[in-house]
């Protein structure tokens, strides 16, 4: 690729199916494909390889999928065994010639998982990750039975890219409804790293067409067409034979334009150039099959004697004539029914330009990428066979001075952003590093841990869901794994510790799950609290909780009206969970429901927030900050660390102020008055661990 200019580059593919013959001779061509051309090649030609991970998973499920044709798409599991398996292999063969540091492009549909398996292997690997194909609404993505593994698959890279904003807002969707993962349309904060997303539309290859359309053998084939149809107007289409591409449309809309144009039956022909596409997949040859028929029938119907309207090509053409017949054409048809980009629209513009190209007219699917470019084209609904037919008409009709005029501004366009620029865009991205969001916490590391050694009084104050234990789609779901109780029952056993465990969970809750502990135990944001081993009690027993009965209406009623969502009702606070509901309807109604809350409590004793997936209105008079208080208090320490991941537990991180003797962690992304952060959960876990270590000197 020329956009890598002189970086130095290995290409790893699949060098295609190979006879049996040329099977025996891996080692050979591996060789010189190494040596001669920089490439190294991953075999799938075994059987259940290409079975199964090509004509399977990526040309049976994910291409039609993907291209919104979810009838069209199969579900075998033993596919997706093979899907895995192949990107694998690519994996492997990856991390052999990537050196430290080296920058991976993965491309396409066939590798959606590779990125995470580099990152799992190789996290010193800057990853990018191109989609050349649309990314479906989630209403079709959701089909997929292994969407959530896909999608985490791609979020190994450090930088995903598509050719439209409307596919990023489609991956985005499906972040949120598929994996609860909240994004930016720049990017999304995956377990500490940024991920970052971009709109990079892809070129022509103008280097190629510059070249080819100053060769003789180009003028020679510009000659023949002269010869032949030099007194015609050819309409020309160039394509895959595949579905997506529409073309048994197509010819249902020159059916029509013909049928309506008697006319232009003598000096108007069709030409399409269709290239056999994976003719080992039924649906494709099932499709070929169709489109001959329909051709014949067309050229039975309008044919004269000395003259067919139709001229199709069931094969792939070299360069030098597919230039010469987009320069020779005077419209191009190009309706495709979903479409990523098209790449031949593009090509077909920049042939204007050519050596003895005529004036000429494009007419594009507007479900092409390529429609939001090219907007001097005549944009059609690809379904709609009389307005295509209509669009046909008026290309047809036009003037050259009117088509030159639609044209000229989209050549400079596809001349300007080709397959080059494309790729440097796209590069230059990836060298770029990933900003993570700017603010004063700083990653948790060895001074603070330092501290935590050298202290003979230590008391750990940690918050639970969130901070503990990662958030699951049920609340009541989320009890603790044996693993973090072991490790819970360790830190409260380590001498000179002291473990409080800070929740807004009800007291019940944390009884059940962690009555057992060697731990201070304090529920519902500090309303209600317990020594081990001791009785629960009010932290505050003078709180005014008379406020309850005016509010709880107030988010019942919102329950109602939002589908998956419902109150929880604790002692001193009442909370509307939105966990379960669509999530950007949930968000809207939860902003929604803090502004009303907000007006009708404006005299009570009691604050209004939004947390993770939840709005709460708990009373004032509690808090986990008065909750630290007390505990710091008790245990008389002389280091204590507040560790949390919500807004509840900031009123702890501001107590930093008055106690110098408190370091603060906050867990994931956002603001914070924390001093230090850990990216999430996993994170947590190994810090404890690491005090355990410690402390106890193993
Ligand atoms: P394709 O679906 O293959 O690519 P397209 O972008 O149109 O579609 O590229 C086709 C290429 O093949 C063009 O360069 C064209 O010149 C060539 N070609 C087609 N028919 C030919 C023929 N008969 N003879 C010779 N050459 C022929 C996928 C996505 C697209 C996306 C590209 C690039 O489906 O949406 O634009 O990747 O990202």
């Amino acid at each position: 690729m020329r956009g890598l200019g002189e970086v130095p580059h290995r290409w790893v593919g699949w060098p295609g199916q190979l006879s049996s013959s040329a099977a025996d001779g891996r080692e050979a061509l591996t060789r010189r494909l190494r040596e001669e051309q920089g490439c190294e090649p991953v075999f799938i030609d075994d059987e259940v390889a290409y079975e199964q991970f090509y004509e399977g998973y990526s040309n049976a499920t994910l291409w039609p999928l993907l291209h919104y044709m979810t009838e069209r798409a199969r579900f075998e599991p033993s596919w997706f065994h093979g899907y895995e398996a192949v990107n694998r292999r690519f994996a492997d063969v990856v991390l052999e010639v990537a050196g430290r540091g080296a920058r991976v492009w993965v491309h396409d549909y066939q590798l959606m998982l590779l990125p995470a398996m580099l990152r799992a292997a190789r996290p010193d690997l800057r990853i990018g990750f191109f989609l050349h194909v649309p990314f479906p609404s989630h209403e079709v993505f959701r089909v997929l039975p292994e969407r959530e593994t896909v999608l985490r698959g791609l979020l190994g890279a450090d930088l995903i890219g598509f050719h439209t904003f409307g596919y990023l807002r489609h991956f985005r969707s499906a972040l949120l409804r598929s994996l609860d993962q909240d994004s930016m349309p720049d990017g999304a904060l995956v377990d500490g790293r940024h991920v970052r997303f971009g709109v990079y539309p892809i070129g022509h290859n103008r280097e190629a067409f510059d070249r080819v359309t100053t060769q003789p053998r180009y003028q020679a084939q510009l000659e023949e067409l002269q010869r032949d149809f030099g007194d015609r107007r050819i309409v020309l289409s160039v394509e895959r034979l595949d579905y997506t591409k529409g073309i048994p449309h197509k010819l249902q809309a020159i059916d029509r334009f013909l049928g309506e144009h008697p006319e232009r039956r003598k000096d108007t022909v069709f030409f399409i150039l269709a290239v056999p596409s994976r003719q080992s997949v039924d649906a494709y040859r099932e499709l070929t099959a169709r489109v001959q028929l329909a051709i014949g029938e067309l050229n039975g119907r309008y044919s004269t004697f000395s003259r067919q309207p139709v001229h199709f090509y069931n094969r792939g053409t070299s360069l030098e004539r597919l230039a010469a017949l987009y320069a020779f054409a005077e419209v191009a048809l190009v309706t495709p029914l979903v479409d990523g980009m098209n790449l031949v629209a593009k090509e077909y513009v920049d042939c204007r330009g050519a050596p003895g190209a005529r004036p000429g007219t494009l007419i594009l699917s507007e479900t092409a990428g390529a429609a939001q470019e090219l907007a001097g084209a005549i944009l059609v609904n690809p379904y709609d066979a009389q307005g295509v037919a209509r669009a046909i008409a008026s290309a047809i009709a036009r003037t050259p001075h009117e088509a030159s005029a639609a044209m000229d501004p989209m050549r400079s366009r596809v001349r300007k952003h080709d397959a080059e620029a494309w790729a440097r865009s796209f590069v230059g991205d990836l060298e770029l590093e990933s900003r993570v969001p700017l603010d004063p916490a700083a990653e948790v590391g060895d001074a603070l841990l330092e501290r935590i050694v050298g202290a003979t009084r230590l008391g750990l104050i940690l918050d639970y869901d969130g901070t503990l234990r990662r958030f699951v789609g049920k609340p009541e779901d989320a009890t603790p794994e044996l693993e973090l109780l072991e490790l819970l029952e360790r830190l409260g056993a380590l001498t000179g510790t002291r473990l409080g465990i800070v929740s807004g969970r009800p007291e019940a809750f944390l009884q059940q799950h962690l009555g057992h502990l060697p731990a201070w135990l304090v529920a519902e944001h500090g309303f209600r609290q317990r020594v081990p081993g001791g009785e629960w009690e009010d932290a505050n027993p003078r709180a005014d909780l008379t406020w309850l009965d005016v509010v709880r209406p107030i988010l019942e009623q919102a329950a109602d009206l939002t589908p998956g969502t419902h109150v929880e009702v604790k002692k001193s606070a009442l909370v509307w969970h939105y966990r379960r509901a669509d999530p950007e309807f949930g968000a809207w109604k939860a902003g929604e429901l803090v502004g009303a809350l907000t007006e009708v409590a404006a005299n009570m004793p009691v604050e209004v927030h939004r947390g993770h997936k939840i709005v709460e209105v708990a009373s004032q008079q509690v808090s986990k900050g008065a909750a630290l208080d007390a505990l710091v208090q008790s245990w008389a320490p002389d280091l204590v660390v507040a560790c949390g991941d919500d807004r509840t537990d900031e009123s702890m991180f501001h107590r930093r102020d008055a106690y110098p003797l408190l370091e603060t962690i906050k867990v994931g992304p956002g603001a914070t008055y924390a001093a230090w952060r850990l990216p999430g959960v996993a994170a947590v876990r190994r810090f404890l661990q690491r005090i355990v270590e410690l402390r106890t000197g193993e």
